[in-house]
This record gives C-alpha cells, structure tokens and sequence, in this order.
C-alpha cells in the first residue's frame, strides 16, 4: 500500500457519504497505482452492495432526431449529417411493448429518450401516458428529454416517475469543447429542480470526447459535491459516429476507463454506477473490470439509442461466466 493509499483510506470510512472532496483529493485518487485504485474501489463497493448483483436498465428512443442542440459527440443534433431521421413521439402501444419485451428479458428499469433542447408542454403531455402505462407494467421508469421548468418537473412528478437522466457529460472547464448551445449551469438547474421535486436524479457523463484525467476528476467532483448524490450515474464511453464532429476522437484506453469507474464508485459510494454507452466496443475482460471496479448496472437491450449494444445473449453469457445475477434473479452466488 503507498502512502498516498493510506491517507485516503484513512480519511474516511468504506460507506462515508461526502460532499466536501477537493480537487487535489480527486487527482491523489486517480493517480494511485491501479491495484491500489481498484483494491479501495472495490473494498468500498463491497461495504455498500452485495458486489455480484448488477440492475438492469433497457433504453428506448421515444423521440429520434432533430435535435436543434450542438452536442459534439450526438447524432441526433440536426447539425450534423449522420443519417437519424427526425421523427415524432412514438405511439403509446408501441412503447408498452418494447417495455414488455424489455421486462421479459430481466430489465428493471425502462428509459426513454427524447432529443429535445426542452420540451414544450404538449411534447409533455405526449410523454405522461407513456411513463404511466411503463410503471403499470411494473417497471421503474426513467426519461431523459433535456432541460425542465418547475411545472414540467411537477408533472412528471404526479405520472409517477421514477428517474430522470440529465447528464452533466463532462468538467465545467471542458463543456465549452464539446456544446455550446447551453451552459453548465443550464444543465444544473434542472438537475436541482428534479431532485427538489422528489424525483431521483440519474446523472452522468462520458469519457473519450477529448478531456483530460483532470476533466474526469472535475466531472466526479461536480457530482459527489451536490447536496444528493445522484442515484445512478451513467458512465458512458463515447460512441464516435460518422458525421459527428467527435467521429475521430482518439480511442480512451482502457485502463484509464476503469480508472473513471473506480473513482466514481469510491466518491458516491451508494450510487449505482453504469457501465453505459460504448459496452460493444470493450471486450469481456475490461467490462469484468469495470464490475470489479465498483460498476453495477449495465443498459441491456439490443440498442441504446440511434447506435447499437451488446445482444442480450452475449450478455447472459457474461454474466453466467463472471457468476452476476440481476436485481430480479434470485442470487445464488455468495
Ligand atoms: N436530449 C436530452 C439530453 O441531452 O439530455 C436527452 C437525450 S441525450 C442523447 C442523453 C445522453 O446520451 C447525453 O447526455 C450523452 O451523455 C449521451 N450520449 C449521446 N450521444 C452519445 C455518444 N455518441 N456516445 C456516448 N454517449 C452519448
Ligand atoms: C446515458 O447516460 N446514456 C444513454 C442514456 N443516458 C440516455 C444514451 C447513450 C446514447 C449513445 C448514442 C446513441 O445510441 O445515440
Ligand atoms: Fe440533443 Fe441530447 Fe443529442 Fe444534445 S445529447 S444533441 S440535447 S439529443
């Protein structure tokens, strides 16, 4: 154990819940050596989840395309020309089966995306019927569709809904890279206004558009320092598709990758943090890395959004092979 290891394992507890955690703090976590990095994610991951269970969420694209915002790394802003066609809100029957069909197949959470900026009160009013017959079917519901009002957030509120994802994506002092049709503090604002309407907050962020390890770091701090930390936290390595301006990023390497989750897990020790975007591109071995590391919850389905995921069956096979179970199997690994 170094030095370094010692005194941030000392400074606080395994399960300790903190909001205070400093720059220099974060950057200690991420250059430690990675045995030491992984020991205290996982020690910590231990001390707050039983460590082979892993939830399930499945996605569904209610609304592709169209989007008039300038997300770098998105096919689904209209100012990029990467084939996702601008379509409407899918129709409620259509919804309630790919839910059913999700449900089957073992997810727990149903989470539908729109490509808004933010919606207007009658794409709203499309959305409510949807959350509502998803939670009959007595899945937990989730919808990320960009920035809320007060009113819109009392609405979803009273459908029941569960979650909602609004991703801070990357550090304050990169986000000006990557978007610049809104602003951090934008995004922080609805983020505040879910949370205070009671609804549980899923916040995350992607590796790969660029940053560096600090704007990683900067990226967990803004998170594990809000007053809540949010209950799950995406994530995503980025999906670079043609016609993006991110189409050619460089590649992240892997271990830095898990590095991310190892830090994320140890800052907000009681969140479930998801192994999100970009699993078809991570072999077997890092994702058994990234579980190790403190990841449990994947998005399972065939597809995230516009782009493509792993098969259902490769990932029933993963988890036979590294003995996972899902929130709904009965566990019967110790
Ligand atoms: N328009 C809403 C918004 O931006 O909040 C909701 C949908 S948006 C597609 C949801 C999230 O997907 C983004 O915040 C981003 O983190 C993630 N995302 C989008 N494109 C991605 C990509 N190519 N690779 C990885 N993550 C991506
Ligand atoms: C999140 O953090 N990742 C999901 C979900 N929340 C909405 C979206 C990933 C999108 C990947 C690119 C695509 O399929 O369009
Ligand atoms: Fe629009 Fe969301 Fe894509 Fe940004 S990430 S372009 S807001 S759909």
């Amino acid at each position: 154990m170094t030095t370094q290891t010692a005194q941030i394992r000392q400074s606080h507890a395994a399960d300790e819940i903190r909001h205070d955690w400093s720059a220099s703090e974060v950057r200690a976590l991420f250059s430690q050596p990675f045995n030491d990095l992984l020991f205290q994610a996982h020690s910590v991951h231990r001390a707050n989840f039983n460590p082979n269970q892993v939830q399930l969420s499945t996605l569904l694209n209610i609304k592709s395309g169209g989007c008039p915002e300038d997300c770098a790394y998105c096919p689904q802003s209209v100012r990029f020309d990467t084939n996702v066609a601008a379509d409407p809100v899918l129709p409620l029957q259509q919804v309630l089966e790919a839910a059913a069909k999700a449900k089957a197949a073992g997810a727990t959470r149903f989470c539908m995306g729109a490509a808004w900026r933010s919606p207007k009160d009658r794409d709203l009013d499309q959305v409510i019927p949807l959350i509502e017959g998803v939670r009959a079917q007595g899945l937990e519901t989730c919808v990320t569709l960009g920035m809320l009002t007060d009113n819109q957030v009392a609405k979803l509120r009273d459908a029941g809904l569960d979650y909602y994802n609004h991703n801070l994506d990357t550090s304050p002092e990169f986000y000006g890279n990557i978007i610049s049709t809104r602003t951090y503090d934008d995004r922080l604002n609805t983020l505040e206004r879910v949370r205070d309407a009671g609804i549980k907050v899923c916040c995350g962020g992607i590796v790969g558009l660029g940053e560096g390890t600090q704007d990683r770091g900067e990226l967990l701090r803004t998170l594990a320092n809000l007053p809540t930390h949010p209950e799950s936290v995406p994530i995503n390595l980025l999906v670079r598709v043609e016609g993006t301006p991110l189409a050619d990023a460089a590649p992240v390497h892997p271990i830095d990758f898990v590095r991310t989750i190892a830090v994320a897990r140890v800052m907000m020790p009681a969140s479930h943090v998801r192994l999100s975007a970009g699993r078809t591109n991570m072999t077997d071995e890092l994702q058994a890395l990234c579980f190790f590391a403190g990841a449990n919850s994947i998005f399972y389905g065939e597809q995230l959004l516009t782009t493509a995921n792993p098969d259902v069956s490769n990932d029933q096979q993963l988890f036979a092979r590294l003995g996972l179970s899902s929130d709904r199997q009965v566990h019967t690994h110790a």
